[in-house]
């Protein structure tokens, strides 16, 4: 086989789940590009027509369903329903996330487990919804989008950085328990990439300047930038495909470099 055509995802079927708009958005494009079918979900029936018709500008011919992912049945229901509707599911991205910015001494219980309920347990009940199908076709690819709070830690994400540091292990964990049946899981740890979910890190001052977290992250950063969601298309579609059939239980941070990087001498 010519390398090139291991990266291919033809006849291959994506679901991503939050997917209408930023990261997952992104991704899945980027595996319609390569020739896969698109699934994805949202929570809210006019996220999903947004995120159809954002598709068809680019020309691709998605499947949108409203379904929340932390709701178990519904999940299940809804893999049901995509087998039925698409055919079984090859490449499942755990996209969907949500972040809550507060200290954590201000921070309720409830609040806390909102934030690993999306962030953590939804990935769990979505990847167990779909792998009894991967296990039935002999493949299948899994990529949970991590973060950089999968290593560090930092003021008010607590919730997130639990959340997201558990997704890590329960990336090593399916690669442990589901690797002999040709099931691949990895993440992907984006660094700090401009979308709605950072808007408010990066929101012009008053007085026209940079927001201060702003020129932290850029001077945080050897790229000396924020990363773009068509950073992660290629790591994400390497991941997908055939290219990538004996990387098992690893995390490929896409960071422009954060993690190894004291940050810019002030
Ligand atoms: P985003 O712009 O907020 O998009 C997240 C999507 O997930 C939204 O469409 C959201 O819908 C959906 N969602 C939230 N809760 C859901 C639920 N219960 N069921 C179904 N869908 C749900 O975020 P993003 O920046 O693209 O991030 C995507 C993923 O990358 C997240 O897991 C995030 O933690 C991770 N990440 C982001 C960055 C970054 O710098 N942006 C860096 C590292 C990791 P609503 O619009 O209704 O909330
Ligand atoms: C924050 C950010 C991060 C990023 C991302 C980093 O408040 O620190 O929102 O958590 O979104 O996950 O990789």
């Amino acid at each position: 086989m010519n390398i090139l055509d291991s990266f291919s995802l033809k006849g291959k079927i994506a679901l991503v789940t939050g997917a209408s708009y930023g990261i997952g958005f992104a991704i899945a494009t980027a595996y319609a590009q390569a020739g896969a079918t698109i699934v994805f979900n949202d929570i809210r029936q006019e996220l999903v027509d947004k995120g159809l018709a954002a598709y068809k500008e680019e020309g691709i011919d998605a499947h949108g369903y409203v379904c929340d992912v932390t709701d178990e049945a519904a999940v299940q229901s809804l893999v049901k329903r995509i087998e039925e509707e698409v055919g079984i599911i090859d490449i499942l991205v755990n996209n969907a996330g949500i972040i809550k910015r507060i200290p954590m001494c201000d921070m309720t219980a409830e609040e806390f487990r909102q934030v690993i309920d999306v962030d953590l347990n939804a990935p769990f009940i979505v990847s167990k919804a779909v792998i009894p199908g991967m296990i039935q076709k002999g493949h299948g690819k899994i990529i949970n989008i991590c973060s950089m709070m999968s290593e560090l830690g930092r003021e008010t994400v607590s919730a997130y950085a639990a959340a997201k540091g558990g997704l890590k292990m329960l990336t090593r964990n399916i690669c442990s328990e589901y690797g002999d049946q040709n099931i691949q899981c990895n993440g992907i740890g984006p660094g700090y990439i401009a979308t709605p979910q950072t808007a408010p890190l990066r929101e012009r001052q008053p007085d026209g300047s940079r927001h201060p977290f702003d020129s932290f992250i850029v001077a945080k950063t050897p790229a000396a930038r924020w990363g773009t969601t068509e950073d992660l298309m290629g790591p994400a579609v390497f991941l997908a495909s055939d290219a990538s059939n004996f990387v098992n239980g690893h995390i490929l941070y896409v960071d422009g470099g954060i993690l190894v990087y004291i940050g810019k001498q002030p």
